[in-house]
């Protein structure tokens, strides 16, 4: 059994078959993990969407995808919060006629998925997070998540805790930390990063840095795959590439955008 793991899709359908079409994935016996995004900027999300929810239920607990901070987009949207341009772009999807299962089987994915020592989340960790708490901290925003009155007050970051809040901008947003541990929005290449400003992988002392990361999510990072770190958003939506990896070998598969630009 090999695990196949494919970065950010972004709506990007038709990319996204050329690339099952291209990995030597046997969806009878091998595993599928997505980096999350699957919807937002690109032409299909809907047709992504329909996909992930028959791959979930085929494969069951051999298919993962944890929630990146589009696809949250998307739930807010849904539950009639969202910026209007949000509300555009996922028109299809709130107007298809199986919106509210979709809706319903997104809002219960994971924020991160832990197996062994490999985690796979949508952006990062915070550094003070060992792999425990992170897991931890995941499991309760979760909760929230799929509990349709609670939901909405998170994604609209209202009456929820900064706490909570905290914890989701770091499993689905974070990319960079200042000097004093504080996320900083950001979403150049890590070379161009503001003085004093770190990637959240490579902060001393980090408290998961003996697992290994498996994200998206960092578009301008590109392909990153050292030790402990796989990042696979290859910014396909951007006209770039869609990315998997083959964790077991690490083995890189790619195919160009066909449809995105
Ligand atoms: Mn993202």
């Amino acid at each position: 059994m090999a695990t196949y793991v494919v970065g950010d899709i972004h709506g990007c359908f038709k990319t996204l078959e050329r690339l099952l079409f291209t990995i030597p994935f046997e969806s009878g016996r091998d595993r599928l993990w997505l980096t999350g995004d699957l919807v937002n900027r690109g032409p299909s999300s809907l047709e992504v969407l329909r996909w992930a929810w028959s791959a979930s239920h085929a494969l069951g607990d051999r298919f993962v995808t944890v929630l990146g901070n589009h696809d949250l987009h998307l739930l807010s949207t849904a539950d009639g919060h969202g910026r209007p341009h949000h509300r555009a772009a996922f028109e299809p999807v709130l107007s298809a006629p199986d919106r509210d299962a979709l809706i319903r089987w997104l809002a219960r994915r994971p924020l991160l998925h832990r197996e062994g020592s490999t985690v796979l989340v949508h952006a990062g960790l915070f550094p003070e997070w060992s792999l425990e708490e992170a897991a931890a901290r995941a499991r309760s925003v979760e909760e929230v998540l799929a509990d349709d009155i609670q939901r909405p007050e998170l994604l609209e970051s209202t009456a929820m805790s900064v706490q909570v809040t905290r914890d989701l901008y770091g499993f689905t947003s974070l990319r960079l930390l200042d000097a004093t541990g504080e996320p900083r929005d950001f979403t150049g290449p890590p070379e161009s990063a503001p003085a004093g400003c770190v990637p959240w992988f490579e902060t001393r002392n980090r408290q998961s840095r003996e697992a290994t990361l498996v994200t998206g999510h960092w578009a301008a990072l590109g392909l990153r795959v050292t030790d402990n770190f796989l990042a696979l958003d290859t910014g396909c939506v951007y006209g770039g590439v869609l990315t998997a990896v083959r964790l077991e070998d690490r083995e890189i598969f790619s195919v160009p955008n066909s449809e995105c630009t």
